[in-house]
């Protein structure tokens, strides 16, 4: 599809538009058969055009689309000929960057748009729909606008202290200590947001020979890795995505623990480090027919404070384990499966997706995905905290004042109010042309 947004759209389009019954005016949002012509009136292709007069467009400008067999020759010619009729190409993003300068569509509604054609995940689709609601936005805005009353207070003090003892601190920490806690709920969930949009790394480590590749196989139901029983087998990281319960899980397997024997095993396990520090949630293997050794409990010692499982495999053979002192010194849930058989597998998936969402699947949008707004809304919290210590002291109105501009000032970067051009250019250069 060829799209086209500004006053001239529409008179660009005719002029190489022959539509199959004469037409003097084209109604809006009617789809009509013709022939795209190129310079010398050559059919180009045969096309569906239809025009959206403004303001009743994705940008709210007149909005032209030209639909076509498609193939890279066909949209060349066409893109050709409505710039030699006078269009230009649009940058990255600059139809939705008209829909949000319009005020059709918030920052966060604009940069949702982003979210659903990036969505790899049904999860990550439904949060970012939600985003497209604009349910976020305006969450955010009644959270602005009740500090900008709470501002304004403040600086009516500042302007006129004679009026300035009619405003009370306890009144003002009232006022603020909603949007705070508003804030930090919101503020809270982009940990979970941040794995719903873009998937959650799950790394699985341990001593060569337990079974990391097979339980890899086992879970994306292929036989992806080489597995020997040779200790080493798996050398340089191995990395695969699935979806279980609509959530994108991003799975590394990696070389096993243990001494280097050669440059090349160093360099597999120089990646498991950097790749098991940057991980959601480590899966460690042992085995269960051979007892823990000096480095499992080293590293098992390690992942203290991390989030994960650890998994006893080969439960199909005798046991040699220690049970007890595992389950004593793992600082993550015990699962005990096989990858040889499958038995326990399916337990391993749900407590896998358990240990990610601990509140199951959000069922609303109401999550914060992006890294940009969860920075302003840290930067935002902060000013609130220390707005709110400075209202223990009934003196510091500067001061407060300060903090709440500050406050207000970040928040407004985050809604896209003080957004700034810079801004908006490193938000909608993510996007690709045309949308
Ligand atoms: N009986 C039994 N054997 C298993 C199981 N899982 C893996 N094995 C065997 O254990 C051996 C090692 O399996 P791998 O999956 O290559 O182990 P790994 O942890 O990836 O090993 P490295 O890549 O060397 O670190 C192979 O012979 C597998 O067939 C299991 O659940 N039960
Ligand atoms: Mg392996």
């Amino acid at each position: 599809m060829v799209r086209l947004s500004g006053p001239a759209a529409e008179a660009i389009a005719r002029r190489r538009f022959r539509p199959w019954r004469p037409r003097p005016r084209l109604a809006s949002h009617r789809l009509y058969l013709g022939h795209f012509l190129d310079g010398q009136g050559r059919v180009v292709d045969e096309v569906l055009l239809t025009v959206m007069r403004a303001p009743h467009s994705y940008t709210r400008e007149e909005v032209v689309e030209i639909h076509c067999h498609s193939g890279p020759q066909v949209l060349r010619e066409i893109l050709a000929g409505v710039l030699e009729e006078g269009a230009r190409l649009a940058r990255p993003g600059e139809f939705t960057l008209r829909a949000f300068l319009s005020g059709r569509l918030s920052l966060s509604q604009a940069e949702a748009v982003l979210e659903v054609i990036e969505a790899k995940s049904g999860a990550a689709l439904r949060v970012a729909q939600e985003h497209l609601a604009g349910g976020l936005g305006r969450r955010l805005a009644a959270a602005r606008d009740a500090l900008l009353s709470v501002s304004a207070r403040v600086e009516a003090a500042l302007d006129f202290p004679e009026e300035a003892e009619e405003v009370e601190p306890e009144a003002l920490a009232a006022g603020l200590a909603p949007v705070a806690a508003e804030l930090t709920r919101l503020a809270a969930t982009y940990r979970e947001g941040r794995l719903l949009k873009e998937g959650v790394r799950v790394v699985l480590a341990g001593r060569p020979n337990v079974g990391k590749s097979s339980l890899l196989n086992r879970l994306l139901e292929e036989e992806r890795a080489i597995v020997t029983d040779i200790p080493g087998t798996t050398r340089d990281l191995i990395e695969e995505a699935v979806s279980w319960q609509g959530v994108l899980i991003r799975l590394t397997d990696t070389a096993g623990l243990r001494e280097a024997g050669d440059r090349v095993e160093e360099l597999g396990l120089a990646k498991t480090r950097e790749r098991l520090a940057s991980a959601d949630v480590i899966l460690y293997l042992v085995d269960h027919s051979q007892p823990l050794d000096a480095e499992d409990r080293r590293r098992l010692s390690d992942l203290s404070g991390r989030r994960g499982l650890v998994v006893v495999n080969k439960a199909d053979l005798p046991r040699g384990l220690e049970e007890a002192e595992l389950a004593q010194i793992s600082p993550f849930p015990v699962l005990k499966l096989s990858a040889l058989t499958g038995e326990g597998v399916e337990e391993l998936k749900d407590r896998l997706v358990a240990a990610v969402l601990e509140g199951g699947v959000p069922a609303t949008g109401e999550v914060i995905t992006q890294a940009r707004h969860h920075e302003h809304l840290r930067a935002t919290l902060a000013h609130l905290q220390a707005a709110l210590g400075h209202l223990e002291r009934p003196t510091a109105w500067e001061l407060l004042a300060e903090d709440l501009r500050g406050a207000l000032e970040e928040l407004g970067r985050l809604t896209g109010e003080t957004a700034g051009d810079d801004l908006l250019e490193e938000i909608f250069s993510r996007f690709c042309i045309g949308k």
